[in-house]
């Protein structure tokens, strides 16, 4: 198991749409593991192919808050909301992508999704609280939507600003 460098915004691989999956290869269980491995490192709730640079439509996440409780590492490939609610939710996020910068992002309060598990077996599930909100935010990443577009452009604008810095200054240390 790899940790894999995960890719800082603005950086075009991040705005593209990732391929949808056709065949669950040795390969794919590889990226799946290596892509847990850098979520738990992070650390972070969730991490979407993309993030790694393989445009795929993978995602992973454990969005388990209590330390006491098991964790629940999910891998979904090719995942789809198919119903949202009315009802919707305010949450303060952030992203392994934009490091350091938190924004309140609203949101459908509950989603269900259906995806194909590693095994090639089709799985749905309805998700509320904050794996609602992992969830959706993971699904945009595959759609090359990252939670600073749901921003004013002035603020879009200031955290870009922020993170081109942050990778100009990285790539000198
Ligand atoms: O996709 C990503 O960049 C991961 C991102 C997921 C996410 C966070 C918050 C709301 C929606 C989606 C993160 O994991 S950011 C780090 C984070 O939230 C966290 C880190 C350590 C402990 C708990 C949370
Ligand atoms: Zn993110």
């Amino acid at each position: 198991m790899t940790l894999r460098p995960i890719l800082i915004h603005p950086d075009p691989r991040l705005k593209k749409v990732a391929d949808p999956v056709s065949e669950i290869t040795d390969d794919l269980r590889r990226l799946a593991d290596d892509m847990l491995a850098t979520m738990y490192d992070a650390p972070g709730i969730g991490l979407a192919a993309p993030q790694v640079g393989v445009l795929k439509q993978m995602l992973v996440m454990d969005c388990v808050k209590d330390e006491a409780a098991p964790p629940r590492p999910m891998v979904l490939i090719n995942p789809k909301v198919v119903w949202s609610s009315e009802e919707r939710n305010v949450y303060e996020e952030g992203c392994l992508s934009i490091p350091e910068q938190y924004a309140e992002v609203e949101r459908p309060a509950e989603v269900e999704v259906a995806w194909t598990g590693l095994d090639g077996k089709p799985q749905a599930e309805r998700f509320s609280g904050l794996w609602a909100t992992c969830v959706q935010h993971e699904i945009d990443h595959l759609n090359g939507i990252l939670f600073i577009d749901y921003l004013k452009p002035l603020k879009r604008q200031m955290i870009t600003r922020k993170m081109v810095k942050l990778k100009r200054d990285r790539a000198r240390a």
